[in-house]
This record gives structure tokens, C-alpha cells and sequence, in this order.
């Protein structure tokens, strides 16, 4: 299957990228991962709650090694972030999973105020049960972990915006730095989330395994970002969405697009029926350059969408899919209106946006771990 052997390719470059950039950092386990290791594992014992945050498109591959032998327990809960991005009817199937294997987990979005808001709910209610446990401290320190890029800064901002409830702190807003790039973090540092109880999050560097994984594994941190891009080439990780993409469900949700294509506009997503004049209005502020713009993100879906549909092989034979990958390649250059003038480099680019769009949940929605014991 193609999958399968992107996947090898894929876990292969890891590698060879690893082997080649030794001890220096830009492998997959550089010295600040080790010793950010060791910082968190001393801190372990001393937190009162640990949150293991994971990507919830991936609750499996995204685990973070250190905890694997850790006896489950109330102090530890397994949060599956960015579940925006995650098939969203798999997000209760995932808590259940882990109910049965004794862990606590939640399902947050770390860009949604409402849904962080009931997070700090859960999250004081917990404090409060240990409290009555454990009475030595008045102030709560709460310690995120995780592996690179899972958006464990993200999720303390959010909680620390939320959360910073007394008048006294108003305008003391500190914030972690945020990033696309795996690896942003690079110490540990404290914001406050709740006061009366004083409640504190702790930030840390995402740290991966020493020893690389198997290769399903890599394959799935290089398409979410918890590995440098770099590290495999985006162009093979844009291969791997594509395979992902055109063996799921999820393009025939745009089948509407292929159709009275010049009747309508797309507006956040939403489809907007408007006059000539304001069709003329809206046109005028679209920017080609930029893919992020609605009108792209329509016609790449659509180009996906008609790709797949007439398709003529059979997209579980590996062949087969190599060909409607190079179609759609080309198709893509032409949506993302990249000159083809470019030659090799346009397909860099067509790769890097498409890998970008779907990181930021504009091509659909996909749980790719499957729950051990269920088939697709
Ligand atoms: N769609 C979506 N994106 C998110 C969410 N949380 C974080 N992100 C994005 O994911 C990327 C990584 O977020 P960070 O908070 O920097 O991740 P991190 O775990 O702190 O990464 P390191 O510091 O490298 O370990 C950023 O582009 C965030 O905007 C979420 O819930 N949904
Ligand atoms: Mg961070």
C-alpha cells in the first residue's frame, strides 16, 4: 500500500537525517532535549497534577515516553489537543479507549475560549479532589509535557487568559511563545492560571524519544509538525497527506464545489450567494499569491475533490497512487496558481502549502491512529 511505503520512506530519512546531524541539534534528539528531559523528570514527582498533552489526530503516536511506564493515576491526565483538527465523532471513542486502560483524558482546542473554559472547570474540580487528598499545599502547580509542536505553550496561554481571574492581575498578561515549528520552547517557565486557589501551569520543551521510532510513527509526527519538516522534505510529507486524503471519506464532502462554480463565493468556509456587484467587490480584495485566501482554499478542495472522483485505477494499488499523486501535483500548481515556470522548486511549493493547509484543518478532518483493536 502506498501509505505503507511513504511511511518507510519517510521514517528512513529520519534517519539518515538523524545519522547526518549527529549530536549537533538538528537531528531528531539534540543535547537540549535531553537535558530538557531531565528537568521535567525532577519536576515530576513534585507537581500536583501532570498533563500530557498529545494531538489528537494522532493520541497514540503522540505519547510522551517518559510517562509510558508511569502508573496511571488521578495526578495524570492525558490531554488530546488540537482536536479541531481530529475526526470529531472519533474524539469520544479515544476517551472511552482510554477509560479502559485507566487513564483520565480530555478533548480540548486550544483556540477555543469555551472549550478552555470547561477545561479550567475540569481542571479546578480535579485540583479540588486532590486537595482533599493531600493537604500540604495551598498552591497548585499544574506541569505540561509532551513532544514537540502538540501546542503545550498554546494550551498555557489560553488557560492562563481564562483562568487570571483576580482584578490585581489584570494587565500582568504573560504569555508563552507559540509556533508553527516544532522545538519553539526551550525552558521551563511558570504562568498563573486561578487564583484562591493560586493555580500554576508549567511550560515545558517538547522532548521526543531518544531512540527513533518505528517508522508508521515518524511518518505520523512529520505530518502533524512534531518533527522538522526538514528532516524528511515536505514534498514526501505532502505525498503522505495525499495518500491519507485520497483513501478517506473526506474529500466527498466537496462535491457541492464542482458544481454552478460561478454562481457562488466562499466566505469562511461558508457558501454566500451574492450579486454581481458584490461578487465584483469581493474579487477585487482577493490576494493569488496568498493560499490561505477563501477562494483558494475552494478551489484546491475542488481540484482534490475532481481529482479523486475520476479517477480511473484503483487508489489501494501503490502504482495507481503514485499516478493520481502526480495529477494532482500538477493540478495543484495550477490552483495555487504557482508559475510553472519554476520547474522542480513549484512542486516544493505546491507541497509546502498544501501541508500547511491541512495543518491548519482547511482540508478536512482526520483521526489517523487508529484504537488498537478496531480496523478502518
Ligand atoms: N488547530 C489548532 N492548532 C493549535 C492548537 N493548539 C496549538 N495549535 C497550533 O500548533 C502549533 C504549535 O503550538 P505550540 O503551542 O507552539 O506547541 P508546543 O507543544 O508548545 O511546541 P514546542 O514548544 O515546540 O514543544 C502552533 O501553530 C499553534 O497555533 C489547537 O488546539 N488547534
Ligand atoms: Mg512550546
Amino acid at each position: 500500500m502506498a501509505t505503507a511505503t511513504l511511511a518507510r520512506q519517510i521514517g528512513d530519512a529520519v534517519k539518515r537525517a538523524a545519522r547526518k546531524n549527529g549530536s549537533s541539534g538538528g537531528g531528531w534528539y539534540g543535547p537540549h532535549m535531553a537535558a530538557a528531559s531531565r528537568a521535567i523528570a525532577e519536576r515530576i514527582p513534585l507537581v500536583d497534577l501532570v498533563l500530557e498533552v498529545r494531538d489528537a489526530r494522532i493520541p497514540l503516536s503522540s505519547e510522551y515516553e517518559q510517562l509510558k511506564n508511569y502508573p496511571s493515576s488521578p495526578r495524570r491526565i492525558i490531554v488530546m489537543n488540537k482536536m479541531d483538527l481530529a475526526n470529531r465523532s472519533q474524539i469520544k471513542e479515544w476517551i472511552r479507549y482510554f477509560e479502559q486502560q485507566n487513564c483520565i483524558s480530555y478533548g480540548v482546542n486550544s483556540h477555543n475560549k469555551e472549550n478552555i473554559k470547561q477545561f479550567l472547570n475540569f481542571l479546578q474540580a480535579q485540583v479540588r479532589e486532590l486537595k482533599k487528598i493531600d493537604h500540604s499545599s495551598y498552591t497548585t502547580t499544574i506541569m505540561l509535557v509532551g513532544i514537540p509542536n502538540v501546542g503545550k505553550s498554546a494550551l498555557v496561554n489560553s488557560l492562563h487568559q481564562i483562568g487570571r481571574i483576580s482584578a490585581a492581575e489584570k494587565g500582568k498578561l504573560k504569555h508563552a511563545i507559540v509556533s508553527p515549528h516544532p522545538g519553539e520552547t526551550k525552558n521551563i517557565s511558570s504562568l498563573k492560571i486561578g487564583s484562591h486557589p493560586n493555580i500554576y501551569v508549567l511550560d515545558t520543551p517538547g522532548v521526543l524519544p531518544p531512540k527513533i521510532l518505528d517508522t508508521e510513527v515518524c511518518s505520523k509526527l512529520a505530518l502533524t509538525g512534531s518533527i522538522r519538516d526538514c528532516l524528511v522534505g515536505e514534498r514526501k510529507i505532502a505525498q503522505y497527506f495525499l495518500a491519507i486524503l485520497n483513501l478517506s471519506d473526506e474529500y466527498k464532502k466537496w462535491a457541492k464545489l464542482a458544481l454552478n462554480e460561478n454562481d457562488r463565493i466562499f466566505v469562511n468556509d461558508k457558501p454566500e450567494c451574492l450579486s454581481s456587484s458584490e461578487l465584483d467587490m469581493k474579487q477585487k480584495r482577493q490576494y493569488p499569491t496568498d493560499h490561505t485566501q477563501d477562494f483558494i482554499v475552494h478551489d484546491i478542495r475542488r481540484t482534490l475533490f475532481e481529482t479523486i472522483s475520476s479517477f480511473d485505477g484503483n487508489v489501494e494499488d501503490e502504482k495507481d497512487m503514485c499516478r493520481l499523486m502526480e495529477t494532482q501535483f500538477t493540478a495543484l500548481r495550477e490552483a495555487f496558481r504557482i508559475p510553472m515556470e519554476l520547474g522542480e522548486e513549484a512542486q516544493d511549493k505546491v507541497a509546502a502549502k498544501l501541508l500547511n493547509l491541512y495543518r491548519t484543518g482547511r482540508l478536512g478532518h482526520y483521526t489517523i491512529d487508529l484504537i488498537p483493536g478496531h480496523t478502518r
